[in-house]
């Protein structure tokens, strides 16, 4: 066991960084109280535009609507690449590494330059302009990040969809954006296992008439379908084109991306993001944040389909002229000591991770660290969940060899970036917590009649103003963009998720307080989960919850109902998980399924989630309130042939 203690800003044996504590007080103060100032002060630093804003920024948080460097003019990769040509082109912007350690590749901003005009230059021969949507599915491979730029280039809409989404949730995703082109490759390649991507795409276009043109990357040379017309080869067609592709001028509110991501209900939402606010937001948090300093090799584990790979292997770190490193594998291929390895291969100095990654290596214990020095890494971060405090001290102790401060940083797909984290060399460390606002955030606790509470407190963590990356919109249905974030509790942003406030003013984050499971990180909606259970002949109804999980922080515990006349076999139970990989992916696969003959219902019909969670994790003793139920008695049942988790 690791003690677990809190670390002074004092006890960094950091020897550079941004700001100090009296510096972060002093902006944080100034982002508050002259945000048009601070926010214009620091869009200048951050990002080169084509023409000034107008306006820096108006917002409405009764409506959600919000509008940052208003009339002002930039395009997203000539801040990415062609700013840095002048004094680094020959700098590498992307250090691949791939599933194999044999394989890596070095990008230079020169070479980045190049790839994404090529890129952009095939996407307007096929047709595409600015404004419309193209979806990307791709591995982690560098032609990810030339997509994502390549559309930023010409102003077109990427949707990034997560290579682990079945052809079913792809279908819904590029049908909801209304996707006419999709850039994917042959197979991925993960772990030493393939990934058929280009079949998947096959079998999602089966329903999705309007997209015209398939772009294929060439990644493990898998024979493959191929649709004549429809489908090109990627390397083929940029072989073809101009390696020069002139910027398209966008406005700072035109859209940059869609991103998909799950709620408490309903289908995915498709996050919309937009450009100058999206941008200035992420180089900032990125520079401040993980103490960016010119030169360092920062390294990134998230996948390019969530947001965390947006903003944090792409947007932020090519904005300030960075070399971001893309890893194609998993921590423990082919053995726990990846990531070291690739630390000290590639000299990374900043990594970044999430908690189940750091957990599943603290599993198996500190041998696979015995080959590998670390002495590059400067600074430690992690995302995604809530950190363990035992979790964060072997990070801390084991990982970082008591050198590096770890960033807990908080934020979500819908914040676009970091709002919560513990500046390094300016804050003080506690294990477990998110600690401090970034600029111009103004977080706040409200109990659930939407009170705002004062001093140490639980509650539901609100956002009170406007940031530049803020959510604009759920794409093509507005209206849920106010229901979800703005109706809650009046006049602020609701996170969803539930902190506490300790006596120094501290936050930290306890998680969802929806119907949002976060499974190795993975945002699930149990809606999703549970209308695939009962997309068949056997299920009548079913009701999922999340229940403690040691490696992948939660499971997906599923109770169903059998249709009238209906056994469900352990044949059948073994479908139905099927099933849901099938319609979601295989991550949202439930880890155990209760078969039970009701559900915890109230009178009116609506289940009661509360009582199923405490089942799910016996904690019976503590059941709560019972009585509005329509049939007390199920409780009973549902108890007697609960699962044993093991
Ligand atoms: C960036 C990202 C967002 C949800 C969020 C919260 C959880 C993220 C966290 C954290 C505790 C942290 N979350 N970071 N919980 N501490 N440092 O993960 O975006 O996929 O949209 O998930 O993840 O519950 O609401 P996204």
């Amino acid at each position: 066991m690791y003690k677990i203690q809190n670390h002074k800003v004092s006890e960094n044996p950091l020897y550079r960084t941004h700001l100090d504590r009296d510096g972060y007080e002093r902006m944080y103060r100034q982002s508050i109280e002259q945000p048009d100032m601070f926010w214009a002060e620091q869009a200048n630093r951050f990002v080169e535009w084509m023409q000034p804003w107008s306006k820096v920024h108006e917002s409405n948080m009764e409506t959600g609507e919000a509008a940052w460097f208003i009339d002002a003019k930039l395009n997203v990769s000539v801040n990415c690449i062609d700013r840095h040509l002048k004094k680094r082109a020959n700098q590498t912007a992307i250090i691949w590494e791939g599933d194999d350690p044999a394989d890596s590749r070095h990008i230079t901003y020169r070479q980045l330059h190049e790839e994404v005009c090529r890129l952009a230059n095939v996407l307007k021969q096929r047709g595409v302009s600015k404004g419309d949507r193209v979806c990307i599915y791709m591995p982690m491979i560098p032609e990810a990040a030339f997509a994502m730029l390549a559309c930023s280039r010409i102003g077109a809409i990427h949707s990034v969809v997560f290579g682990g989404f079945s052809p079913d949730a792809l279908r819904d995703r590029i049908q909801n954006a209304e996707c006419e082109l999709v850039i994917t490759a042959d197979e991925g390649v993960r772990g030493g296992r393939r990934v058929p991507l280009k079949q998947n795409v096959d079998k999602a276009l089966a329903s999705c008439p309007d997209v015209h043109s398939v772009l294929v990357v060439r990644r493990t040379g898998a024979d493959i379908g191929w649709v004549e017309q429809r489908d090109i080869w990627y390397h083929e067609a940029c072989a073809q084109v101009s390696a020069d592709c002139a910027p398209e001028p966008m406005d700072s509110e035109d859209p940059l991306f869609i991103l998909y991501t799950s709620g408490s209900t309903g289908k995915p939402k498709g996050v919309l993001h937009t450009t100058g606010g999206y941008l200035v937001s992420t180089a900032l948090t990125h520079h401040y944040v993980f103490d960016y300093q010119e030169g360092e090799v920062y390294w990134c584990t998230a996948d390019v389909g969530w947001v965390t790979g947006h903003s944090y292997i792409v947007y932020g770190p090519l904005c300030n002229g960075a070399t971001t490193l893309m890893f194609e594998g998993v921590p423990t291929y082919p053995d726990a000591s990846r990531c070291w390895q690739v630390i000290d291969k590639h000299k990374v100095n900043v990594f970044y991770t999430a908690p189940t990654a750091i957990r599943a290596l603290m599993a198996l214990g500190e041998e696979p660290l015995k080959n590998s020095s670390r002495q590059s890494l400067r600074l430690l971060g992690s995302v995604g969940e809530p950190i363990n405090p035992e979790v964060w001290e072997w990070y801390y102790q084991v990982v970082g060899q008591r050198r590096c401060p770890i960033v807990d940083t908080w934020w979500q797909t819908e914040t676009g970036s970091i709002l919560i984290a513990p500046l390094p060399g300016a804050c003080d460390l506690k294990p477990g917590a998110a600690m401090r606002p970034l600029f111009g955030v103004v977080p706040a606790l409200v109990d659930n009649d939407g009170n705002e509470l004062e001093g140490p407190a639980d509650g539901n963590l609100v956002i009170k103003q406007s940031w530049p990356s803020q959510i604009r919109t759920v794409y093509g249905d507005h209206q849920r963009l106010v229901e979800t974030y703005f109706s809650t509790y009046k006049s602020v942003y609701f996170t969803g998720d539930g902190a506490r406030r300790d006596a120094d003013g501290d936050y930290w984050i306890t998680g969802r307080v929806d119907d949002v499971l976060n499974i190795s990180g993975h945002r699930i909606g149990t809606a999703e989960v549970e209308s695939a259970l009962v997309l068949n002949d056997w299920v009548a109804e079913a009701a999922v919850v999340g229940c403690p999980h040691d490696i992948k922080g939660q499971a997906i515990y599923a109770y169903v109902m059998p249709m009238q006349g209906v056994t469900l076999t352990e044949d059948i139970l073994a479908q139905l998980k099927v099933a849901v990989s099938e319609q979601v992916g295989a991550f949202a696969r439930p880890d155990y399924i209760q078969v039970t003959n009701g559900l915890p219902k109230t009178r009116s019909g609506k289940i009661m989630r509360r009582i199923l969670r405490k089942i799910a994790c016996d904690e019976l003793d503590n059941l709560g309130d019972t009585s509005t139920l329509a049939d007390p008695s199920v409780v009973d049942s549902l108890i007697e042939n609960r699962l044993n988790r093991g």
